[in-house]
């Protein structure tokens, strides 16, 4: 490799994430430069690539970060896929020190926005671009088509565009349905990328971690639906895949419904007598974005009760040694079922649909609030559109959220769009019926029940915070507003009243 820059971009991380977003790069034309802290790991990653065509002529590795700067053409454009804070800050740290005046960072790992807003601004102040782009499909997306989420300057974006067009995945743009085709091993080149700039700053990595928030609770309400068909209907793995990929055929159709139809029908390796998923211990683990999109939601006084519900229903999960104990002291009613066994499948199917328009519900209107907290204009129509596919939360069903903020880009809750109000309308009936189901038997389903309890707390002209705000008054001297006055008007009684007058505060 000769010394003068010839690169289009460089990466820096070549675990998992980094060496399948330079192979995609490398399929779409892109000359690419590599680099790793630990010099093995970029050898054996350049190695390897020696033996593909036609990424051995475009991926050139680098040992000293001087070389790997000097290797790409300026403005140089540098992706950064490495282990998110400490991390990030110290590859950050070695790298600017080579970078020039224009030249552009890209962070692509699941960074804190917060962490994103601070990088931005330090190397803003430094003449420098900084990007966060969230990327997500995990290894399978990096390699053939991701969803890509960027957030920085305008400028920064327009340099880096046609490559995150180039690589992202692609969706039909009269269907949205995404262009998967990976067995053939080529790259996707035609229809709409999934990607498309999502604002200043941290606009991007705060969108990808909704999108993490959204896909814990996804998750969590195919679990709740798959434990009920076991717990209640008495359904074995296969059946249930069964149940799943007939789900796959209808509004359901994702990505998250597709692997877990896979997931159930898969026998255990050890012994084909059995299935595997009965065999994977019952706890889950995580790695914090889901954690982060409920302290926001909290932080910024959105009720986001199902995205919370999903991460405690991780944390309960995690719980395994005190669950099997509590379970020979606390007594539930005993699980019964004596009805109609695909009536209630279906039923399940209708709650299942009906909560996850509560769970993106939530996302987009944590957005809308994050939006004004950071002085962003994110939109939403935008947003759903790219995640149509390469992410884990593709769905036929984001192409009606674009729907909805195209028919009202001002849309209060998307529960509201007349499409996702009859859907509400048309599936309460079952999923009140599977919710009570639940209780009545004793089988857990947090996500379903908090599900139902924000879309009714939602309609609910009135709610008993009448009370609350009494009682918040009596002890704290808090003060209350009156139905009969206008909002703003705030009053306090010395309680309990006995002839004290009221004041206005
Ligand atoms: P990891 O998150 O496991 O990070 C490993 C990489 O970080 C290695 O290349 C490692 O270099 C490098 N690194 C570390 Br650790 N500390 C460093 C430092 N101080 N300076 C420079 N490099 C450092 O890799 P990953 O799973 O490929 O994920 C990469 C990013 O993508 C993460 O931010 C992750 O959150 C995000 N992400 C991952 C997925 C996924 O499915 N895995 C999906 C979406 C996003 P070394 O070889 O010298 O140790």
């Amino acid at each position: 490799m000769s010394k003068e820059a010839s690169s289009d971009i460089g990466l820096i991380g070549l675990a998992v994430m980094g060496q399948n977003l330079v192979l995609n790069m490398a399929d779409h034309g892109y000359h690419v430069s590599v680099y790793n802290r630990t010099t093995t790991r970029m050898t054996a990653f350049v190695d390897r690539v020696q033996n593909e065509e036609p990424c051995s002529e475009r991926v050139h590795g680098y040992e000293s970060l001087e070389e790997f700067v000097a290797s790409i053409k300026r403005p140089r454009k540098v992706i950064l896929l490495v282990k998110t804070g400490r991390g990030t800050d110290a590859a950050i740290d070695s790298l600017l020190p080579h970078m020039e005046e224009g030249d552009i960072v890209i962070d692509g790992g699941n960074a804190h926005w917060m962490d994103t807003i601070r990088r931005e601004k330090d190397i803003r102040a430094r003449g420098l671009h900084f990007m966060g782009s969230g990327v997500s499909g995990g290894e399978l997306g990096a390699r053939f088509g991701p969803a890509l989420m960027p957030g920085g300057s305008d400028e920064a974006w327009t340099s880096l565009q046609p490559i995150w067009e180039a690589i992202a995945a692609k969706v039909d743009p009269d269907t949205g349905k995404p262009y998967e085709d990976y067995a053939a091993g080529k790259p996707i080149t035609e229809g709409t990328p999934c990607t498309a700039y999502l604002g200043p700053d941290g606009a991007g990595h705060y969108v990808k971690m909704v999108h993490n928030g959204i896909e814990y609770v996804d998750m969590q309400l195919i679990c709740e639906s798959y434990f009920l068909m076991k717990e209640l209907l008495s359904m074995q793995p296969d059946e249930i895949a069964a149940v799943f990929h007939d789900w796959n055929q209808g509004v359901l159709d994702s990505y998250l419904i597709e692997i877990t139809a896979d997931i159930l029908a898969q026998r255990d390796p050890r012994d084909a007598s059995r299935f595997l998923v009965d065999q994977v211990l019952d706890t889950a683990g995580q790695k914090g974005t889901g954690k982060w999109t409920s302290i926001s939601t909290l932080d910024l006084g959105i009720p986001a009760n199902a995205m919370a519900e999903a991460v405690f229903a991780r944390f309960l999960s995690a719980l395994k040694v005190e669950r099997v104990a509590a379970s020979q002291v606390l007594k539930g009613p005993g699980v019964e079922f004596s009805g109609d066994q695909q009536e209630f499948i279906d039923l399940i199917r209708q709650a299942l649909y009906s909560s996850k328009i509560c769970a993106y519900a939530q996302g987009f209107s944590l957005m809308t609030e994050a939006q004004q907290e950071f002085n962003w204009q994110l939109d939403f129509g935008t947003i759903a559109k790219v995640w149509r596919g390469g992410c884990i939360i593709r769905a036929r069903f984001l192409q009606k959220i674009t729907d909805a903020y195209d028919n009202d880009p001002e849309l209060a809750n998307l529960m509201l769009d007349p499409y996702f109000r009859d859907a509400l309308h048309d599936g309460q009936s079952a999923w009140r019926k599977v919710v009570a189901a639940a209780a009545e038997s004793g089988i857990a389903v947090p996500a379903f029940m908090s599900a139902l309890a924000y879309f009714d707390g939602y309609r609910s002209a009135v709610l008993p915070a009448n009370l609350l705000q009494a009682q918040r008054d009596y002890f704290g001297a808090h003060t209350y507003e009156r139905t009969d006055e206008e909002r703003g008007r705030f009053f306090h009684v010395d309680w309990p009243v006995d002839g004290r007058p009221e004041i206005e505060v």
